[in-house]
C-alpha cells in the first residue's frame, strides 16, 4: 500500500519524492510505502492551512465542535480496525491499542464541549460606563509533530483542541507510524471537514519538522518527543519567538511504602513497566522500595513478570509486544549491560528475545535489576523499553529525594495505605502528574497531562488548558461613556 499526503481535503502525490517502507515489527513484513515529502509539498500544506484557516475561524465553535462529534462517532465505528492497524503498525498489544484509540474517541467528545465553552473572562473596569473582558481568538496555523509510541492518541490530544479552537492545523506524523496517520485522514474526509482545516505530510523529522519549526507561515508548534530533539524544536522555535509546547521524556517511579497492599503495587507496576512495551512517556522504569518490604516485592515481581506472554500484539493472549525497531532493541540492550557494568543484579529479562516467532519482530524480555544505585545511568536515563530498576530505601522522605532525583519530571506513584503519607506525597513529588495505588501510566484525557523540569516547557496537553496553546488571549475594553476616561489617572 502506497501511502499519499492528505492536503487541502485530497490525497496528494508528488512523483519526484521517495518512499520509505513501514515494517511491522512484530513480524518484520513491510505493511505500506510512506512518501517523505518535499519543502515543495510541505508549502503546499501550509497555504492550503492558511486559505482554510481564515475561513474555519470564522465558524462559530459550537459548529466547529459539531464536526470532533462526528469524528468521535466515527472512530467509535471503526474503534476495532483502527486498533489491529495501530497494532500491526506500532506493536503495542490489541488491548492498549484499543485503548489508545478509546483515548481519542474521549478527546473528541469532551474538546466538542468546548465550542460551547472556550472561556474568556469578564471583570469590571476601573471607570464607569466601560466594560472590560477577555476573548479567546485562534492562533492560525498549528504544526504537529508527534512520536510513533501513541501514533494517534497523542496527536489526536493535540488536534481536537487545536481545531475547536479555529485554527488550521499540519501534522507531522512519525514516520514509523504513517498508516494510522492515513486512516485518520480518511475520517477526516468522510466527515466532511472542511478541505485543508487538517493536512496531514509525511516526512522527515530534519527536513519537514525544521522547516514547520520555523516556516513563518506556521504559529504554533506542538513537540511530543525525545528531549534532545525537543530542545531543537525550542531552540529554533524560540529564535523565531514562536509559542512552542514540548512533552519529553520521563523517568517515572513506582514508589511502594513498607504499609502497601503489594499485590497492588505488582500488578500497578508490571502494568505501567510493560504495558507499551515499556514504551511510554509514562512508563515506570523505576521501583523505589521501602527496605522492610523489599525482598517481599522482588520475590512477587519476579514470580508476575516471568508469567507475561510476549509476542504478536494482535494475538489477544499476549500481554507484551514487540518494540518499535531493531535499533531500539539494541539500544534497550546496552543499558542492561551498562546497569550490570554499574553493578545492578539482574533478576530476570535482560535479553534479546530469540527464537521461534521471535526471530521474525523485535521482542525484548521484561527485565528487572535490584541494587541500582539511584545515580547510575540505568535510574537516570529514558530506557523506552521493559526494564525496570529496584531501589531500596528506608523511609519516605529518602523514596521522595530518589523520585525527584532525576532530571525528568512526569510521572510518579506510590503505594501506602497511610493517609499522612498519600498527602506529605503528593506535595512534594515534583513530577506533572501523581498516582496513589495506581501506576504510573494511564491519565485521562480532562486533566492536564505534561511535566516538569526536562519533561517539557510549562505548557499542557489534554484538559482545557490544552487550549492555552492553541488560542491567543485579547482583552477588550469597551467604553461607553462619549467622554475621554483614563485608566490609572482618572480616578
Ligand atoms: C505517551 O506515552 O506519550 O497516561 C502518552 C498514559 C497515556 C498517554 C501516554 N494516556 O500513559
Amino acid at each position: 500500500m502506497k501511502l499519499a499526503h492528505y492536503i487541502g481535503g485530497e490525497f496528494h502525490v508528488n512523483e519526484e519524492e521517495k518512499y520509505l517502507e513501514v515494517i511491522n515489527p512484530a513480524t518484520s513484513d513491510t505493511i505500506a510505502n510512506v512518501p517523505m515529502a518535499t519543502l515543495h509539498t510541505l508549502d503546499f500544506a501550509i497555504n492550503a492551512a492558511e486559505q482554510a484557516q481564515k475561513i474555519w475561524g470564522q465558524v462559530p465553535a459550537p459548529k466547529r465542535a459539531d464536526y470532533l462529534l462526528d469524528i468521535g462517532y466515527k472512530l467509535k465505528e471503526k474503534k476495532e480496525h483502527l486498533a489491529r492497524v495501530l497494532t500491526e503498525e506500532m506493536g503495542k498489544v490489541i488491548e492498549e491499542a484499543r485503548g489508545e484509540i478509546q483515548e481519542g474517541i474521549d478527546m473528541a467528545f469532551y474538546m466538542a464541549g468546548e465550542g460551547r465553552r472556550l472561556l474568556g473572562e469578564t471583570t469590571p473596569s476601573e471607570l464607569t460606563d466601560k466594560f472590560a473582558m477577555s476573548v479567546r481568538t485562534p492562533v492560525g496555523v498549528v504544526g504537529l509533530i508527534t512520536p510513533w509510541n501513541f501514533p494517534i492518541g497523542v496527536p489526536l490530544l493535540k488536534a481536537f483542541p487545536a481545531i475547536v479552537s479555529g485554527n488550521a492545523v499540519i501534522w507531522k506524523p512519525a514516520s514509523e507510524t504513517p498508516v494510522i496517520a492515513y486512516e485518520m485522514a480518511k475520517i477526516f474526509d468522510e466527515v466532511g471537514l472542511p478541505k485543508g482545516v487538517v493536512n496531514i505530510v509525511f516526512g522527515s523529522g530534519n527536513e519537514i519538522g525544521t522547516e514547520l519549526v520555523q516556516n513563518p507561515h506556521v504559529n504554533v508548534i506542538s513537540f511530543t518527543g525525545s528531549t534532545s530533539t525537543g530542545r531543537k524544536v525550542a531552540e529554533l522555535g524560540g529564535y523565531h519567538l514562536k509559542k512552542v509546547s514540548l512533552e519529553l521524556g520521563g523517568k517515572n517511579a513506582v514508589i511502594v511504602m513498607d504499609d502497601a497492599d503489594l499485590d497492588l503495587a505488582v500488578e500497578g507496576i508490571v502494568w505501567s513497566a510493560f504495558g507499551t512495551a515499556g514504551q511510554r512517556c509514562t512508563a515506570c522504569s523505576r521501583v523505589i522500595v521501602h527496605e522492610a518490604v523489599a525482598d517481599e516485592l522482588e520475590q512477587k515481581l519476579v514470580a508476575e513478570i516471568e508469567k507475561l506472554t510476549i509476542g504478536n500484539g494482535l494475538d489477544e493472549a499476549n500481554k507484551v509486544g514487540p518494540v518499535i525497531n531493531t535499533e531500539a532493541l539494541y539500544k534497550i540492550h546496552s543499558y542492561v549491560e551498562l546497569a550490570q557494568l554499574d553493578g545492578a543484579t539482574l533478576l530476570t529479562g535482560g535479553q534479546i528475545l530469540e527464537g521461534d516467532d521471535y526471530d521474525l519482530g523485535c521482542y525484548y524480555a521484561p527485565t528487572l535489576f535490584k541494587n541500582v544505585h539511584p545515580q547510575s545511568r540505568l535510574a537516570q536515563e529514558e530506557i523506552f523499553g521493559p526494564v525496570i530498576g529496584l531501589i531500596s530505601v528506608a523511609n519516605l522522605e529518602e523514596a521522595v529525594a530518589v523520585n525527584n532525583s532525576v532530571t525528568y519530571g512526569l510521572s510518579s506513584s506510590i503505594y501506602t495505605r497511610d493517609v499522612n503519607t498519600v498527602f506529605r506525597a503528593q506535595r512534594d513529588l515534583d513530577t506533572g502528574i501523581v498516582y496513589v495505588n495506581a501506576g504510573t501510566t494511564g491519565a485521562e484525557v480532562h486533566l492536564p497531562f505534561g511535566g516538569t523540569k526536562g519533561t517539557g516547557n510549562g505548557h499542557r496537553d489534554s484538559g482545557a488548558r490544552a487550549l492555552e496553546l492553541y488560542t491567543e488571549v485579547k482583552s477588550v475594553y469597551i467604553d461607553f461613556s462619549g467622554k475621554l476616561q483614563r485608566a490609572q489617572i482618572d480616578r
